[in-house]
C-alpha cells in the first residue's frame, strides 16, 4: 500500500501495531478516513483461546436456540432460521473477558477515545456456513443530535476483532471519510446504495486476517455482503469517552461508573492469568472527576443492560 492509496482513501489505511505501534500518521489516517486495519494484534495462543470461545458460544446457540441476546436470521424455532449475532460476551466468556483486558488493544483506544475511555457495546457477530444475509450501508447506534460535531474525527469507536479471514467477498465494507457527511447526505447515500442487494459504489473493502482488528468510527458509513458457505467471527467491542456519555448520554451517568468497574475488572482478570505474566496491565486512568466506579455497590455481573440504563 502506497502513501498515495492512503491519501486517496482508494484502500483502507493500515497499522503493524508490533512492529510499529501506532505512529502519528496512523491516527492521523483514522482520524481523516474513519478507519484503520490494525494487522497482527493477537497472538496465535490468544487468537486460539478465543476462536474456541466463539465456538463455544455459537454451539451453544444452535443447540439451545435460544434468542436470549442472540439475533437470528429468522425466529430460531424456524428450520432456516441462523443465528448471526450474540450480544455481551464479556460477561458469556473467560477468554473474551481477558481479551477485554488487552493492554495493547486498550493503550490504542485511550490514544484515541482519550484517557476516560467507557466500554460500551461488547458482541460477536458472524456467518455461519449457514449464511447471513447483507448487512445494510449504515452507521452504527447511539447516535447524536449533531453527531459529526460530537464525533466526526472519531472518538467513539468499534473495534472489530477478527477470528477468521475476511476476504474482499465476505469483509466489511466501508465509506471513507463519511464519517464527516451531513445526517442528510448519510440517509441519501446509504437509501441509494440499499435499493440494490449489493452495491459498493465509493466504497473500499476491509480485507482482514485472524487475529487483525479493524477501527472505525461509528459514524464511518459501512455494511457487509450476504454469504452462505463462509464462516466469519467478530468480536465488536465498542468504546466512548467517559466524558461524552456522561455530560450526553447515550446512557446513563450510573452506566459510566458500572462499565468501569467492567473494565478494571477485565484488565485484573487478565494480570492475574499467568498466560499475560509478560505484559504490562493496561494503566487505567481517567481523570479524577471521572472515576465513578466506587459510585455503586460491586458489579457480580458483566452484563450492564443497555436498556435498564439509557438516558434517552
Ligand atoms: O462484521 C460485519 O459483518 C459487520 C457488522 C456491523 O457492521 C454491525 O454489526 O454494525
Amino acid at each position: 500500500m502506497t502513501v498515495a492509496d492512503v491519501r486517496s482513501g482508494s484502500r483502507v489505511p493500515e497499522c503493524d501495531i508490533r512492529r510499529t505501534g501506532l505512529l502519528p500518521e496512523h491516527v492521523t489516517a483514522f482520524r481523516r478516513q474513519g478507519v484503520l486495519a490494525v494487522r497482527g494484534l493477537l497472538t496465535q495462543e490468544e487468537l486460539a483461546d478465543v476462536r474456541e470461545a466463539g465456538k463455544t458460544l455459537i454451539d451453544q446457540a444452535w443447540s439451545t436456540r435460544s434468542m436470549d441476546d442472540i439475533v437470528w436470521t429468522l425466529e430460531s424455532h424456524l428450520p432456516d432460521a441462523a443465528p448471526t449475532r450474540i450480544e455481551y460476551v464479556v460477561d458469556k466468556s473467560r477468554p473474551i473477558a481477558l481479551l477485554a483486558g488487552h493492554p495493547l488493544l486498550l493503550r490504542i483506544m485511550e490514544q484515541l477515545v482519550g484517557p476516560n475511555l467507557i466500554p460500551t457495546w461488547d458482541s460477536m457477530v458472524f456467518k455461519t456456513t449457514a449464511g447471513a444475509p447483507r448487512l445494510a450501508w449504515h452507521r452504527d447506534a447511539g447516535l447524536y443530535d449533531n453527531a459529526v460535531g460530537v464525533t466526526g474525527m472519531g472518538r467513539i469507536i468499534d473495534a472489530g476483532i477478527y477470528l477468521d479471514p475476511a476476504p474482499e467477498d465476505n469483509c466489511v465494507w466501508c465509506i471513507p471519510e463519511s464519517n464527516y457527511w451531513s445526517d442528510e447526505r448519510f440517509t441519501t447515500t446509504a437509501d441509494r446504495l440499499n435499493v440494490s442487494e449489493w452495491d459498493t459504489t465509493g466504497a473500499v473493502p476491509a480485507v482482514m486476517a485472524p487475529g487483525d482488528v479493524l477501527l472505525h468510527n461509528i459514524l464511518t458509513l459501512h455494511g457487509a455482503p450476504a454469504v452462505v458457505g463462509k464462516q466469519r467471527r467478530v468480536i465488536y467491542f465498542e468504546y466512548r469517552p467517559g466524558e461524552v456519555e456522561w455530560q450526553l448520554g447515550p446512557h446513563t451517568e450510573d452506566y459510566v461508573g458500572l462499565k468501569q468497574q467492567v473494565l478494571r475488572s477485565c484488565v485484573g482478570m487478565r494480570a492475574a492469568d499467568p498466560r499475560f505474566s509478560d505484559e504490562e496491565p493496561f494503566d487505567y486512568r481517567p481523570a479524577e472527576s471521572l472515576q465513578r466506579w466506587g459510585d455503586q455497590p460491586e458489579i457480580d455481573t458483566f452484563r450492564v443492560p443497555h436498556e435498564e440504563n439509557w438516558r434517552w
